[in-house]
């Protein structure tokens, strides 16, 4: 018989890849959707039908239960998140709410309606923030060093409480940074990209950005909504990093992609103090040996092939729609 899966963050990155994947193997699959004065809908709708909208909202525990009562889910993927880093350290509060006790909502309307629900909790590298090991691993001591961080922390842990205390299938995937073309533009590997298209149309004159010394793992998320699902076919619930194995940093991200259209990043790129860090996480790399091993799961895309992708999508993006998108971007004050 088919499955069902609700997705809370539907709208969002790996909301999109994930309903895709879910409907790709026969599920019937519900999104939960805010509800918006406008419709922020860009990345699904090409899904049309076969995906069911549902009104909620992870602030409104009542809401969880109801759509819960309604889509009758065997699976429950949580990627809702206020998940921009910068953002926690000036809507604290909010992000402790959305982000933090937002999981103890979607957990407690499980325990009301089905406990046999199958739950996924988007954790992230964040927690181990200030790195107390390197790389880092299901075993390595958290450090988190944002508000984002700390309520992804809390996240994390009443996952994993829920699990010993109520007996749920509650996983947590510690994924590190997954990139794509339908990353949000003010995060730094799209906003880069996004700026290099620019610049070459010649849209843009330079390129303002904070940390360039800071290193991450990038993987490509498509893969990691893969990792998510696999985690929830297992016999026993239980929690894996997810990530490629190795780090860059952003200077390399920047460079690889100047190149990519022939251009030189120096001759672009201005170090801003607005975007500077309160606390920077300097240094992420993760182990994925435990999901290679008991998943099967492995990064398909090099860092290299992650770049070029992104920096083709958006000269094409830009190509295509150069005006509209120069008005988007002073909406958005490009962060
Ligand atoms: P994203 O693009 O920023 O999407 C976030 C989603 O959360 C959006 O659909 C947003 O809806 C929804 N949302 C925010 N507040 C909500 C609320 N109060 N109620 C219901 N929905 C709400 O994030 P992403 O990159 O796809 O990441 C997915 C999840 O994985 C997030 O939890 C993130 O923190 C976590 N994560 C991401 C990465 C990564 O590298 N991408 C790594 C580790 C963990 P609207 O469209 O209405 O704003
Ligand atoms: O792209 P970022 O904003 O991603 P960050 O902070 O690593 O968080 C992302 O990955 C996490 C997983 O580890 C997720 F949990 C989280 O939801 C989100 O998806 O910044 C990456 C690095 C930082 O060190 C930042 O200081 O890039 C540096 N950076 C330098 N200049 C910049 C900029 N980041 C942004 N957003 N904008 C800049 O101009």
């Amino acid at each position: 018989m088919s499955k069902t899966a609700l997705i809370t963050g539907i709208t969002g990155q790996d909301g999109s890849y994930l309903a895709e994947l879910l409907i790709s193997k026969g599920y019937t699959v519900y999104g939960l959707v805010r509800r918006t004065s406008t419709l922020p809908y860009e990345r699904i709708f090409h899904l049309g039908d076969s995906l069911k909208l549902v009104s909620g909202d992870l602030m409104d525990e009542r809401s969880l239960r109801l759509i819960l009562e309604t889509c009758q889910p065997d699976e429950v993927y949580n990627l809702a998140a206020q998940s921009f880093v910068p953002e926690s350290w000036s809507q604290t509060i909010l992000t402790g709410e959305i982000t933090g006790l937002g999981v103890t909502r979607l957990l407690n309307a499980i325990l009301d309606v089905n406990k046999n629900i199958r739950f996924y909790q988007a954790s992230t590298s964040e927690m181990f923030g200030k790195a107390q090991e390197v790389p880092q691993s299901e075993e390595t001591p958290f450090y988190p060093r944002s508000p984002y961080g700390v309520a992804k922390l809390y996240g994390h842990w009443i996952t994993v409480n829920y699990r010993e205390s109520y007996g749920l299938y509650a996983c947590s995937g510690i994924l590190f940074n997954h990139e794509s073309p339908r990353r949000g533009t003010e995060f730094v590997t799209r906003k880069v990209t996004y700026a290099v298209a620019r610049i070459k149309a010649g849209f843009q004159k330079e390129l303002r950005l904070g940390n360039l010394d800071a290193r991450r793992d990038w993987g490509y998320a498509p893969d990691y909504v893969d990792g998510m699902w696999r985690m929830l076919q297992q016999e026993k619930p239980e929690d894996y990093v997810l990530a490629t194995g190795e780090t860059h940093s952003v200077r390399e991200w920047v460079e690889e992609s100047f190149n990519a259209v022939n251009l030189n990043y120096q001759d672009y790129v201005v170090v801003d103090p607005k975007f500077i860090r309160p606390a920077e996480v300097d240094l992420l790399v993760g182990n994925p040996g435990k999901a290679r091993q008991r998943l099967d799961w492995h990064s398909t895309l090099s860092f290299s092939e992650l770049v070029a992708i992104m920096v083709d999508e958006d000269v094409r993006l830009v190509k295509e729609h150069g005006a509209s998108l120069k008005s988007m971007d002073m909406l958005r004050g490009l962060r």
